[in-house]
C-alpha cells in the first residue's frame, strides 16, 4: 500500500460542497480517506484576480497504480463539472496528486511529487497539518522544513 496525498481545490460555485462531494467520490471509487486536513481559504496563486479558493489535503492508502489513480481523479473532476479552458482558470474542483508514497514519476501528463508543491503556501499549510514529517522524495526535506523556507506570502487561513 502506498501513502497518497491529494490536494483538493475549488474557487467556483459552492466551494465547500464541491470539496465534500470530491471526498465522497474518492471514498466510493478509490479508497477510504485516512486523514483529512482542515479546510483553508486561500488567495488565488498565479492568477491573482481570480476568486479565493478553498483548499484541503487528504491522505489515502491504495495499491492502485498511479496512472489508474490519475484516471479516476480526472473522472471525478469531470463528474463535478470541471471545465478546462485556460491555465489556472477558476474551477469547481481540482484534484492534484501531491505524493504517491516516495515514488518519483516524470511523465508529460503525470508528475509526482507535484512539481510546484514546495512553492505554494496553499498546499504546504494543509499538508503540514496532517503530514509534517513526511519527506519530499526529491528535495529530501520534510514538510515543516519546506514550509519554513516558503517565500509565498499569499494569505492562507483556516476556515
Ligand atoms: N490552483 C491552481 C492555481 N492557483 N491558487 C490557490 N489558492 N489554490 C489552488 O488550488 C490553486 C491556485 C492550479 O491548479
Ligand atoms: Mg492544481
Ligand atoms: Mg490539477
Amino acid at each position: 500500500m502506498n501513502d497518497i496525498f491529494l490536494l483538493l481545490g475549488s474557487n467556483l460555485g459552492n466551494r465547500k460542497l464541491f470539496l465534500k462531494q470530491a471526498i465522497d467520490h474518492i471514498e466510493a471509487k478509490i479508497a477510504p480517506v485516512v486523514k483529512l486536513s482542515s479546510v483553508f481559504e486561500t488567495q488565488s496563486w498565479g492568477k491573482t484576480d481570480a476568486p479565493d479558493y478553498l483548499n484541503q489535503v487528504v491522505q489515502l492508502r491504495t495499491s492502485l497504480p498511479a496512472r489508474v489513480l490519475l484516471e479516476k481523479i480526472l473522472a471525478i473532476e469531470i463528474l463535478l463539472g470541471r471545465e478546462r479552458k485556460e491555465k489556472w482558470g477558476s474551477r469547481t474542483i481540482d484534484i492534484d496528486i501531491l505524493f504517491y508514497g516516495d515514488e518519483v514519476i516524470q511523465e508529460p501528463d503525470l508528475k509526482v511529487p507535484h512539481p510546484e508543491l514546495h512553492k505554494r503556501r496553499f498546499t504546504l499549510e494543509p499538508l503540514a497539518e496532517i503530514a509534517a514529517a513526511f519527506i519530499h522524495p526529491i528535495l529530501h526535506k520534510n514538510i515543516l522544513q519546506l514550509k519554513s523556507e516558503l517565500i509565498d506570502d499569499l494569505i492562507v487561513k483556516k476556515v
